[in-house]
C-alpha cells in the first residue's frame, strides 16, 4: 500500500477538506473520552453520504487497510480508538448529520448516523413527540454510536434500550455494498435479523449510515422525587411498588450511594444532595404523565405515602419545579463527571437479576474493603434495569494510576467473578470494545464466543471493520 496514493484517493472521495492526516487535526479522533485508549491512525476520513462511506470501504479493501468508524467518540471501551499501529484509518461519521424524514402517521423519524443524540429529541418534541433514548453524553454522542453500542441510559425501564427504539437501518457493509434496510415496521419476519445483528456489533459487521427510529407521544407532565432509602432490598420493594401502582409512568429508577455524592459533592458543591442525613442510598424516581400535572401529582404522593408506612423510604423530596428537577437529574449525571475530575479510575458496567442484587453489592463490598483497605467504591447506576456502575477509586491520597497499573487485573477479575456468581453480565450497556475484547470468551462461553467468531468471518472475512474489538477472529 502507498500512503499518499491511498490519502490521495480518499480525497478524491470526500475532498482534500474531509482527510485530516496532519497531527493536531488528528489528535481529538485518536484518544477516547476517559483518556484512557490512545491509539494512531493515517487519517481521519469525513464522508458526507452513504455512497461515500461505501467508495471509503472499497478503497480500503483494496488497500488492505482496516476502518474504525467513530461517532461522537463518547464511549466508554474503547471501540472507536484506533490500536497504536498506526495502520488503520478513522471515520467520522461526523458530517452525515440530516434527519432525513418525518413520518407521523407512521411515528417514526429517520436520521443519518451522524446526528447528535440530543439534535434528535429536539427535532422529535418539534413535532410533538418524544425519542425516550437519553444519557448523560446526550449532547454529544451521535445515534449511529448509540445504536452501535446498543447503549442504554435512564429510560430503558420504560422504553427500552437503543435496539428497542430502532426499526430499521441502512448499512455499508465489508464489501462496501449498500443494505437498504430502512424500513419503519413494527412486525417483519422475513427471516434472519440482520436489523438487530448490526445493532450492538460496535462498528465490527458494517458501518450504519442511516436508520429509522421510532417516536411516542410527548408526556404531558413529568414530576420527579429524590428519596432515602436505608437498604437494597428495601429500594428493590419500593421499585416493586412504583412498578405495580405507577405501571407505565414510571420512566426513571437511579440508585445512587451516598459515598458516589460525596465524591460528586467535592467537584461540584451546588450538587450535595438535599436530602438530609447523608442516607446510604438515594433513589431518583420519574413519573410521566400523558393525563395532567394533578393526576400524576397525585399517584406519587400516594404512592411515597405508602411507601413511608411501610418503611421501605425515609425520607423524600418532590422536585416543585422543573429547575429542582433538572437539579436532581444534573446531580445524578453529575458523579461520572466527577470521577473523571477526580482522576483514572476503574469501571464495571454490570447488570444483575434484581433478586440478587443485594447479596452480591454486600459480598462485592466486603470483599473489595478487606483486599483493598480505604478503597472508594462509587457504585450508583440504573436500579430499574438491574444495571450498577460498580466504579472503583483508589483511597484518597494515592496515586490512580499507580493504583492500577498495579491492581487493575486484580479488581476486574474480583468483581468479575462476583458477576458470574450471581449471574450477571459484565457488560449492561457500554459494550466490549478494546477494553472487554480478553474476558468475553470466559464470560460468554465457548459456544457463544465462537457463534459470534463465525459471524464476523462470515461478514467481515477481511477483518476490515474494527479488527480485534468485540472479537477476534
Ligand atoms: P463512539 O464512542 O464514537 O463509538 C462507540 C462504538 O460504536 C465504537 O465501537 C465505534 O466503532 C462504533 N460506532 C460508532 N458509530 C458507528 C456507526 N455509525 N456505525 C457502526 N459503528 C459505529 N452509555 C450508556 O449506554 N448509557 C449511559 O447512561 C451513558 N452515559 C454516559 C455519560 C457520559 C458523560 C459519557 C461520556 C458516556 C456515557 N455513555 C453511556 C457511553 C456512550 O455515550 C455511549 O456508549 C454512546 O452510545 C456512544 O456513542 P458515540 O457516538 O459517542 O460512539
Ligand atoms: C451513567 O449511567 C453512564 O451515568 C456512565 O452510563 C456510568 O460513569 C459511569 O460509569
Ligand atoms: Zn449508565
Amino acid at each position: 500500500m502507498h500512503t499518499e496514493s491511498f490519502i490521495a484517493e480518499l480525497q478524491s472521495i470526500v475532498g482534500p477538506n474531509h482527510v485530516l492526516i496532519s497531527a493536531d487535526d488528528k489528535a481529538p479522533f485518536l484518544t477516547d473520552w476517559r483518556k484512557r485508549f490512545t491509539g494512531k491512525a493515517i487519517a481521519v476520513v469525513m464522508p458526507a453520504s452513504t455512497e461515500e462511506v461505501a467508495a471509503i470501504v472499497k478503497c480500503c479493501i483494496a488497500a488492505r487497510v482496516p476502518i474504525v468508524t467513530q461517532g461522537g467518540n463518547t464511549g466508554f471501551c474503547g471501540g472507536a480508538t484506533p490500536y497504536p499501529s498506526g495502520h488503520e484509518i478513522v471515520l467520522s461519521l461526523k458530517r452525515m448529520n440530516r434527519i432525513r424524514s418525518t413520518d407521523i402517521a407512521n411515528q417514526t423519524m429517520t436520521v443519518e448516523a451522524g446526528c447528535i443524540l440530543q439534535s434528535i429529541q429536539v427535532a422529535a418534541v418539534e413535532t410533538g413527540h418524544l425519542f425516550p433514548l437519553s444519557l448523560g453524553a446526550e449532547g454529544s454522542c451521535m445515534i449511529g454510536g448509540n445504536l452501535a453500542t446498543n447503549a442504554g441510559g435512564t429510560n430503558v425501564l420504560r422504553y427500552g434500550n437503543a435496539r428497542d427504539l430502532c426499526l430499521g437501518l441502512e448499512v455499508v457493509t465489508a464489501q462496501g455494498e449498500i443494505w437498504h434496510g430502512l424500513k419503519g415496521l413494527r412486525k417483519d419476519n422475513t427471516g434472519y435479523d440482520l436489523r438487530d445483528l448490526f445493532i450492538g456489533s460496535e462498528g465490527t459487521l458494517g458501518i450504519i449510515t442511516a436508520a429509522v427510529l421510532k417516536l411516542y407521544p410527548l408526556p404531558l407532565s413529568q414530576w420527579t422525587t429524590l428519596v432515602a432509602t436505608n437498604d437494597i432490598p428495601s429500594a428493590i420493594a419500593l421499585l416493586g411498588l412504583f412498578q405495580k401502582r405507577a405501571a407505565s409512568l414510571l420512566t426513571g429508577f437511579e440508585m445512587m450511594t451516598q459515598e458516589s455524592l460525596d465524591l460528586c459533592a467535592s467537584h461540584f458543591p451546588q450538587m450535595a444532595n438535599p436530602l438530609s442525613n447523608k442516607p446510604p442510598y438515594t433513589i431518583l424516581i420519574e413519573l410521566s404523565d400523558h393525563e395532567s400535572e394533578e393526576h400524576v401529582r397525585l399517584l406519587l404522593e400516594q404512592i411515597l405515602e405508602t411507601a413511608l408506612e411501610d418503611s421501605l423510604v425515609s425520607d423524600a423530596i418532590i422536585a416543585s419545579n422543573l429547575s429542582q428537577a433538572q437539579a436532581f437529574w444534573q446531580m445524578r449525571e453529575h458523579i461520572t463527571l466527577a470521577q473523571a475530575q477526580e482522576g483514572a479510575n476503574l469501571k464495571h458496567d454490570i447488570t444483575l437479576p434484581l433478586s440478587s442484587l443485594d447479596q452480591f453489592m454486600q459480598s462485592t463490598d466486603a470483599l473489595m474493603r478487606s483486599a483493598y483497605p480505604g478503597i472508594r467504591i462509587i457504585n450508583f447506576g440504573h436500579l430499574g434495569d438491574g444495571n450498577l456502575h460498580y466504579n472503583i477509586a483508589p483511597p484518597k491520597g494515592v496515586d490512580p494510576h499507580a493504583f492500577n497499573q498495579a491492581e487493575e487485573t486484580a479488581i476486574h477479575e474480583l468483581v468479575y467473578a462476583q458477576v458470574e456468581q450471581y449471574g450477571g453480565s459484565i457488560s449492561a450497556e457500554h459494550g466490549v470494545g478494546q477494553l472487554k475484547l480478553g474476558g468475553l470468551r470466559a464470560h460468554r462461553g465457548a459456544v457463544a464466543h465462537d457463534m459470534m467468531k463465525a459471524i464476523k468471518r462470515a461478514l467481515d472475512p477481511d477483518n476490515i471493520l474494527n479488527p480485534n474489538k468485540v472479537v477476534s477472529i
